[in-house]
């Protein structure tokens, strides 16, 4: 059987990067050879996790979908790039444990920044009350105390971030 693949969780904020970094780290794995699958938040919720809405219960469930799916597919040697807000500490330690050679990113960009972004305007109807549970405004999101990259995304370009994921997974 063939090598196990890894698995890169991005974790953080609607708005922090996570889903750029993962399609810039999946585009390059790719041209490298290095068979390669994205999980991001949007497709996953539109097909694994139809239905679910934003309680701790339902993100939960998410994270765990998504770790199982993970999992299948690093087994059969593909590297997974996982990007999901996945806000609390304790399912995320649980989900990644269960992962063999996780890595953890946490794409961290401060409040104010992805306030300020408000790329999809998420964040304006947020603080306005018409989303409710919004992580980072109403919903905690609980920051990875030891990850093993920390990507500060106000202070980096995608390509320097790329460059810091190819390091951490021995690809440069
Ligand atoms: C957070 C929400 C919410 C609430 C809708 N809270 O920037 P986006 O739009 O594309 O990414 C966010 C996405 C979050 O889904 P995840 O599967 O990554 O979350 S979790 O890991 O917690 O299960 C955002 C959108 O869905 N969105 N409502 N209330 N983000």
């Amino acid at each position: 059987t063939a090598r196990a693949g890894r698995v890169v969780w991005f974790t953080g904020l609607s708005g922090a990067g996570k889903s750029t970094l993962a399609a810039a780290l999946h585009a390059e794995l790719t041209a490298r050879g290095v068979a390669a699958e994205l999980l991001d938040g949007d497709a996953v919720r539109e097909n694994l996790s139809k239905g679910l809405g934003f309680s701790r219960q339902d993100r939960d469930t998410n994270v765990r979908r998504i770790g199982f799916v993970a999992g299948l597919l690093a087994r059969h040697g593909v590297t997974v790039l996982v990007s999901a807000i996945s806000p609390y500490a304790d399912t995320r330690r649980e989900v990644l444990a269960a992962l063999p050679n996780a890595l953890e990113v946490f794409v961290d960009a401060p409040l104010e920044v992805v306030t300020a972004r408000d790329v999809k305007g998420l964040y304006l109807k947020a603080i306005a009350g018409e989303i409710q549970h919004f992580t980072g405004v109403s919903d905690p999101y609980e920051a990875p105390q030891t990850p093993d990259l920390h990507l500060r995304t106000a202070e980096l370009t995608v390509q320097e971030g790329l460059r810091g994921l190819l390091q951490a997974l021995g690809e440069e």
